[in-house]
């Protein structure tokens, strides 16, 4: 099955310090002295380094390495079965004050907090290796970019971590320059080693703890090796310490895929998009457009975190601070998403999907047909019929892939490594809602749309979650995100408008509506290009629009419908603005008010008093 593993070569850059900036190593000393790693080892980044880990990790049992003929460069990773999501009711804000944090946040006392975590620390990494990660999230040198040093004992957070961000040597070399200043990350599984004791494939702890620092800009993560809990990079600092950076230096840090449309004439306009989970966001930002737009292309720049910050001109550009996909791998597959499928053919970690006896990956939705036999996320056989009898899915329904952004088919390679970023013309809002919410329509101005993006929202779709088809409000897609209080938030938002000279159009979409009997409306997929194209229309001035009383809507005539039969009804139904279910929508808009109403700027008031009277 996997090809016999090559003894790793010497280590030559364990214990190398590679940096000359005192508080750096500095720092790092303190930190060796708290947890008392075995060794200390200075990631430089390079493919011999990449090597050497992953064959440690297949020697610990962490990685399985994959059938390297059909899954070139490929790993494949099982975590412990209590250590498979992000762990948001172990996330803290720790502000110093817990009114800054907010209702939606879990908040600790910062010097507690602190105590606590050197309580957990000390002494975790004990047996292990500390690995010293300095990582760029943004190309390096970029203005848009910042950077951060990741402590970790888990040698799996690291190669991840290389495919996620830029690390190692240029990095190190821009901290020398100590023009930026760098986010310290703590990062432990909390799994010592005594003398002697052996180790297991996934180390982890029970107890976890995932704590950002907003005033002093530091990350401490303790007890999971798992995704966002892990790869501090990411959740922790792209979007929670990044939020509180750009709001105090007048940019922004939002969960937004990035695309950029180009039309048959050359012309690209680029939009972020801001979707709850379960809506397909890596699925749109791959789109590929139906035969019907000959010469439109997407290009993908992001999948999941823009920065975005306005420049000399006004004009607001964004980067995607990140290198790498780690997206949901259960339901991607060659007709949900082909540049997907094909961007992680090679040099892909996978997480918690399950194993081949050929050495590949399945996971549900991969394909029609599932493989006759397979090992399950957990380690266990699995054949369909077990899966029938069981209910249990081969694949866990939050395994992942790990890949290089460079090898997506449709990455924008003019554009995505570009330092001074895409300029964005639109922002897209969006939400799963079976009703109410039409396919499409365009806000009436900034401050309308912020009220579109504030309460915005998604139906729940796992049955586990309690109640199935409830509305959860989740502004902007940052309620677990954002690493202040959600009100200072919309008010951020609202600023940013005086410092653009053109001002992104604004959009809500939905592409989940269903009719009456439980069918979608909506094709979806590649068909939400004939969406896009009437947004980008909008943005250029090409493309007229009716009002209504939540804002401008498409006319059927000027949308393409070349090879879908969607007759004029089934549009007027995707478009319709049902009043009284509308009145009753807004009714549920002011439950998020409520909960945010000391921190509520008053505009959020004003624009749902507008809509009210409009309704
Ligand atoms: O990702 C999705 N997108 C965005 C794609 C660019 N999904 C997958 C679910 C989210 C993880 C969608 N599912 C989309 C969508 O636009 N739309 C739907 C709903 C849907 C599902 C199946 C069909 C149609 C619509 N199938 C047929 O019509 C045959
Ligand atoms: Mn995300």
């Amino acid at each position: 099955m996997a090809t016999p593993t090559k003894t790793p070569a010497v280590n030559t850059s364990a214990t190398r310090v590679l940096t000359t900036n005192k508080h750096l190593i500095r720092w790092v000393e303190k930190m060796a002295e708290l947890t008392q790693p075995a060794s200390i080892h200075w990631i430089d980044g390079s493919e011999e380094e990449n090597q050497y880990l992953c064959d440690q990790l297949v020697q610990a049992g962490t990685f399985t390495k994959l059938n390297q003929t059909l899954w070139p460069g490929c790993y494949y990773a099982r975590s412990s079965p209590n250590d498979v999501a992000r762990v948001e009711d172990r996330t803290f804000i720790c502000s110093l004050s817990k009114d800054s944090a907010g209702p939606t946040n879990n908040w600790e006392d910062p010097f507690v907090m602190r105590k606590r975590l050197k309580a957990l620390f000390r002494g975790s990494m004990r047996g292990r290796t500390m690995y010293v990660l300095a990582y760029s999230m943004g190309p390096v040198g970029s203005p848009l970019s910042q950077i951060g040093v990741q402590l970790t004992d888990s040698a799996y957070a690291v190669v991840n971590m290389r495919i996620m961000a830029r690390v190692g040597a240029p990095v190190l070399a821009e901290i020398d320059k100590d023009i930026k200043r760098v986010v310290p990350c703590m990062h432990s599984v909390g799994a010592p080693l005594a003398p002697g004791e052996e180790d297991v494939p996934w180390p982890q702890n029970d107890t976890k703890y995932i704590v950002h620092f907003p005033e002093t800009r530091e990350i401490w993560s303790y007890g999971s090796g798992y995704g966002g809990n892990a790869l501090l990079g990411k959740k922790c600092f792209a979007l929670r310490i990044a939020s509180n950076i750009a709001r105090d230096e007048g940019w922004m840090a939002e969960h937004m895929l990035i695309v950029g449309v180009e039309s048959p004439s050359g012309e690209k306009t680029y939009v972020a998009a801001a979707f709850p989970s379960a809506c397909g966001k890596t699925n749109f930002a791959m789109m590929i457009p139906p035969k019907a737009f000959a010469g439109w292309k997407i290009w993908t720049v992001g999948d999941d975190i823009a920065w975005i910050k306005p420049d000399k001109s006004g004009q607001l550009r964004a980067i995607n601070p990140e290198a790498g996909f780690f997206g949901v791998a259960p339901g991607t597959s060659a007709k949900t998403n082909p540049n997907a499928m094909a961007t992680l053919r090679r040099n892909t970690i996978f997480t918690n999907v399950a194993l081949t006896p050929e050495g590949g990956v399945w996971w549900e939705g991969m394909t029609d047909e599932p493989p006759a036999e397979c090992v399950d996320w957990r380690g266990e056989r699995w054949t369909p019929e077990i899966g029938r009898t069981t209910g249990k899915p081969a694949a866990h329904p939050n395994g992942r892939f790990t890949s290089p952004v460079s090898q997506c088919p449709s990455i924008d390679m003019e554009a995505w490594e570009s330092p001074e970023g895409v300029p964005i013309s639109a922002f897209l809002f969006g939400g799963r809602r079976a009703s109410t919410i039409p396919l499409v329509f365009q806000a009436f101005n900034w401050s309308s749309g912020v009220y579109i993006g504030a309460t915005m929202g998604s139906e729940t779709t796992a049955a586990a979650a309690g109640a199935l088809g409830k509305v959860r409000r989740d502004p902007m897609a940052m309620l677990p995100f954002c690493g202040y209080h959600m009100g200072d938030y919309f008010r951020h938002w609202l600023r940013m408008q005086r410092n653009l000279s053109a001002t992104p159009r604004i959009f809500h979409v939905n592409w989940f509506l269903k009719d009456d009997s439980g069918h979608f409306l909506w094709p979806g997929f590649s068909d939400n290009m004939r969406v896009l194209m009437w947004i980008v229309d909008r943005v250029r001035g090409r493309a007229q629009a009716k009002e209504t009383p939540i804002g401008w809507t498409p006319h059927y005539e000027d949308m393409n419908w070349q090879d879908l039969d969607m007759p004029r009804e089934r549009f007027d139904q995707l478009q319709k603005v049902d009043r009284t279910a509308w009145r009753q929508e807004v009714m549920n808009h002011e439950e998020l008010f409520l909960l945010l109403h000391d921190h509520l700027p008053p505009e959020m008031i004003y624009e749902r008093e507008l809509l009210i009277c409009r309704l």
